[in-house]
């Protein structure tokens, strides 16, 4: 436990200490007993909605050459596969026949959150001139984040693995469980692909009635889900990344509005929520992720990639809706960065 804040300085249009100097689960904090109630008020007929995609899309690496599709394999028992493995080949009493498996599974491959941990910025915390490895509430690369081999040590740093902060545990042990909010990209914008601003992101609002509040976590379909699911596992990148509105991150008033609305996290069936490439910037150094910067680095808003959101989009636009009951855990592994989840939305 730390009573003092780990920075002097705190990045302009922060939140950092103010959930407490030592918080890991930044706007997570928001979801109170009392906004997990109102969300389950928001279930009319029991009818579920999975938002995963099969966790080996988007296929291949074409979307991202480092990212590689899951590899399930059996687990190995004396020299044999666990397929299949009849016990009385043990004891001829025994009836039972196992099967037992492992995977070998890049976290953010495809439907997926990023915690606080998956990007922290060059920032001078100490006030010191110099700047650090800084993640959110001023958590350090090396101290708190780091692996075996993270890219300073370039080797053995004989450093436990992971997160020792901010990692995705923390996300988990919250149960992460309250109103999930729809807005719907695709039925305003087609196929075309927009850099969504400010401007036209309260049209959409304005024009589907759809409302924010406090502790919700805000949906994006954008309809990149469906053209990904139709392409089966051979996505063509160029034609997906040219395709589709996604938030302009560059864009300062959806920055204010992340952080007034109390929104706890920014979901989209997308390969990373704001549009990318960013826009260019005329700056001398700068984030090429900005909407990374301000939810993951400044405000501990999380973020979700990858959902399957059109199914349940096109539901509820039919019925005039646009909350759901959302629960949504990632796994509870000590350390990871990031995690697929298979989120569940109920109606
Ligand atoms: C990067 O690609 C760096 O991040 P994300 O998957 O969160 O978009």
């Amino acid at each position: 436990m730390n009573d003092m804040p780990r920075w002097k300085n705190r990045p302009e249009g922060s939140n950092w200490g103010d959930f407490g100097p030592d918080d890991q689960i930044g706007r997570l904090n928001l979801v109170t007993p009392d906004k997990v109630l109102a969300a389950v008020r928001e279930v009319r007929e029991g009818r579920s909605f999975c938002l995963s995609l099969p966790l080996d899309f988007p296929g291949g690496t074409a979307i991202n050459a480092s990212r590689k599709p899951p590899e399930v394999q059996p687990v190995m028992d004396q020299g044999r596969p666990n397929m299949n493995f009849p016990y009385s080949c043990n004891n001829p009493h025994h009836l039972d026949v196992l099967c037992d498996d492992q995977v070998l599974l890049t976290l953010q491959y495809s439907t997926q959150w990023d915690s606080l941990a998956h990007i922290g910025q060059e920032f001078d915390a100490d006030g010191d001139g110099v700047a650090e490895l800084v993640y959110y509430n001023g958590f350090r690369g090396g101290t708190h984040i780091s692996g075996p081999a993270d890219h300073q040590t370039g080797g053995d740093s004989g450093a436990p693995s992971g997160a020792r902060a901010l990692g995705i545990e923390k996300m988990a042990e919250t149960s992460v469980q309250g109103r999930g909010v729809m807005i719907d990209f695709k039925a305003h914008f087609g196929e075309e692909r927009v850099y969504v601003n400010y401007d036209q992101l309260m049209r959409v609002l304005e024009a589907d009635k759809v409302v924010i509040e406090k502790g919700d976590f805000v949906c994006f379909r954008t309809g990149f889900d469906e053209m990904l699911l139709s392409m089966n596992r051979q996505p063509d990148a160029k034609k997906l990344r040219s395709s589709f509105a996604a938030l302009d991150g560059r864009d300062e008033r959806i920055h204010r509005w992340i952080e007034e609305t109390g929104l706890v996290a920014l979901i989209a069936d997308n390969i990373a929520v704001e549009a990318t490439p960013a826009k260019a910037s005329t700056a001398d150094r700068f984030t090429a992720l900005p909407l990374h910067e301000v939810c993951l680095f400044k405000l501990g808003v999380y973020l979700g990639e990858f959902w399957l959101l059109s199914p349940l989009a096109d539901w509820l636009r039919e019925r005039g809706r646009s909350r759901f009951l959302l629960t949504a855990p990632p796994l509870r592994l000590p350390g990871a960065v990031g995690s697929p989840a298979t989120p569940v939305a109920t109606v």
